[in-house]
């Protein structure tokens, strides 16, 4: 009886290695697109963008043809994601950045944000999100028992 029931075991046991083995042997597919980059074309003008909100995906690099259309000098500023291009009146600009997470963002004029309201907004969609890595870590900061608690 009891042998029975051992060799019950040891078989279902080696079903399952053979299962595993089969699943892991399965043809891959990888559909990575190989165009990667999303790629967006942004007005700046006297004193605001057009459009005026972007929609990115966090690991995905972007890239943002900066057109100052207007008479002013301004800039496209994202502070988060160290994204700052200043512009001419009437120059072109790119710039190139992979958002490493998730969340909203503001990107503005550094010369007429506060001034003028030029600002707009960028929300990140993020498979990566959470916590910025190697962002603010919680240091083990004081509270630490001292040797004066151990009576
Ligand atoms: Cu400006």
């Amino acid at each position: 009886m009891s042998k029975a029931i051992l060799f019950g075991v040891l078989l279902v046991f080696a079903v399952g290695l053979v299962g595993a083995a089969c699943g892991g042997g399965g043809e891959e597919e990888t559909t990575n697109p190989p165009s990667g980059t999303e790629a967006i074309k942004m007005k700046v003008d006297d004193y605001f963008f057009e459009p005026k909100k972007l929609s990115l995906e966090a690991g995905k690099r972007a890239t943002i043809d900066l057109q100052n259309e207007g008479e002013e000098e301004h800039t496209f500023t994202i502070d988060e994601l160290r994204v700052n291009k200043d512009l001419q009146a009437g120059e072109k600009g790119t710039v190139s950045f992979t958002p490493d997470r998730g969340g909203s963002f503001v990107f503005y004029c550094q010369f007429h944000s506060t001034t003028n309201g030029m600002e707009g907004s960028l929300s990140v969609a993020g498979s990566q999100g959470g916590a910025a890595p190697g962002g603010t870590t919680p240091a083990p900061s004081g509270a630490t028992p001292g040797p004066g608690n151990l009576y």
